[in-house]
């Protein structure tokens, strides 16, 4: 079992510097200001009205004009020619839109484990941040941070603790309790224990973060299962009371995969209208139950059925209001080079196609 925290970082502004854009490199879309000229041997491609992109010329579409960076359609009165969902009219953004950061919570066989070999903390991103994402949500082991010896109530563990805190959080002021770029996210996927019992023991933890002071930062809660069964495994039901909070601020998290099992394993969506469809029970319980809503995780396939499936997922949840933010599952330096939802700069399998075509239209 893993308590998880998240934080999130302040957006900085990046200006681009004069430079040719490298293959799968953006070049072009609405609302870029960036370089567009491509490297040697690369062509501006259109993908769609969000993202022109750096391709060989072989690769299928349409070459950009070179004289313009504003190419492409007013969300909601597209003329397009792309294929698939590639406008999503009348959205709201989400407060809160990033990715999972992993590493610290690697090795969980292993406790306390040795940094390095075990587990590791990965560095800030400033690769997200300078193109407008601004959450990170960071696991760490429960099991590093208090022994087991000592159990719940042990002194945390300072060498877990400061690494956690050095890597990630250097250059943000204070406290948890005063830091406002903290989240707080309870426990990732309690699995084996009743939903009844799962809602009482999110209750209590927000009992005690309140009580420690931190009354500003929101409260992230979960249970185990995705969306797509949040009513039907009785998750609905426990939570439809819902959670007290003083102050007011938590919502909560579910995860959605898009493959048949809906574990996240598997590269292959059911269909491209995957997404929207495994959502669309749980976005009607939030409004119904007028809550917040947070997706932690989600992740797909670098294919054209998941890239529409996610597309479509990221659209109901914008278009519906209920959804404060969502967290692509997964960065981290150790996945390894073949991890299909792997978003770690540079290489990340998810970076050329499902960012730029799923993701970021949705900042
Ligand atoms: C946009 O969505 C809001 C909320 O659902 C609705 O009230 C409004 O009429 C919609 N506007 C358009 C142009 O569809
Ligand atoms: C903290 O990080 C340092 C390297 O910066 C490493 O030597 C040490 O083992 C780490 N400790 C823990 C508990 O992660
Ligand atoms: C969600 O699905 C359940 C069945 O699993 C159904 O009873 C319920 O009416 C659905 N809720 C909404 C809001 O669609
Ligand atoms: C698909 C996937 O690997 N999901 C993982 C997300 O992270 C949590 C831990 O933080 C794992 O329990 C999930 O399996």
């Amino acid at each position: 079992m893993k308590y998880l925290l998240a934080l999130t970082f302040l957006a900085v502004a990046v200006s681009p510097a004069v430079a040719t854009v490298a293959e799968f490199g953006q070049c072009g879309g609405q609302e870029y200001t960036g370089d567009t000229v491509c490297i040697t041997g690369t062509v501006c491609t259109v993908l769609n009205p969000f993202f022109f992109q750096c391709l060989l010329p072989s690769s299928t579409g349409t070459v950009a004009p070179t004289t313009t960076t504003t190419v492409g359609t007013p969300t909601g009165s597209t003329t397009s020619t792309a294929p698939g969902a590639t406008t999503c009219a009348n959205r709201t953004k989400f407060k809160f839109f990033g990715v999972n950061q992993s590493g610290a919570e690697f090795g969980n066989n292993v406790i306390p484990g040795t940094w390095g070999k075990d587990f590791t903390f990965p560095a800030p991103r400033c690769f997200f941040v300078g193109k407008g994402f601004n959450f990170f949500r960071v696991p760490f082991q429960l099991e590093r941070m208090v022994s087991p010896t000592t159990g719940l109530a042990g002194p945390l563990s300072s060498a877990y603790l400061a690494n956690y805190t050095s890597t990630f959080w250097t250059n943000l002021a204070g406290q948890f309790k005063s830091n406002s770029r903290v989240i707080f996210d309870v426990m990732n996927e309690p699995n084996g224990i009743a939903a009844t019992t799962v809602f009482s023991l999110n209750q209590a933890a927000v009992n005690g973060i309140r009580a420690s002071g931190a009354t500003t930062q929101m409260i992230l809660v979960e249970a185990f299962t995705g969306a797509w069964t949040w009513v039907s495994s009785g998750n609905g039901a426990a939570f439809a009371g819902g959670i007290k909070d003083p102050n007011n601020n938590v919502a909560i998290q579910m995860h959605q995969y898009l493959d048949s099992d809906g574990s996240g394993t598997n590269p292959t969506c059911v269909s491209s209208t995957i997404g929207a469809e495994r959502l669309a029970n749980a976005t009607a319980w939030l409004q119904q139950n007028n809550m917040k809503g947070f997706l932690g995780e989600i992740g797909a396939g670098s294919n054209s059925a998941c890239i529409s499936a996610v597309f479509g997922a990221f659209c109901q949840m914008q278009q519906s209001g209920v959804w404060i933010g969502a967290s692509w599952w997964a960065a981290g330096p150790w996945w390894p080079a073949t991890y299909f939802t792997s978003i770690e700069p540079p290489n990340g399998l998810s970076i050329p196609q499902i960012l730029p075509q799923a993701l970021m239209p949705f900042l």
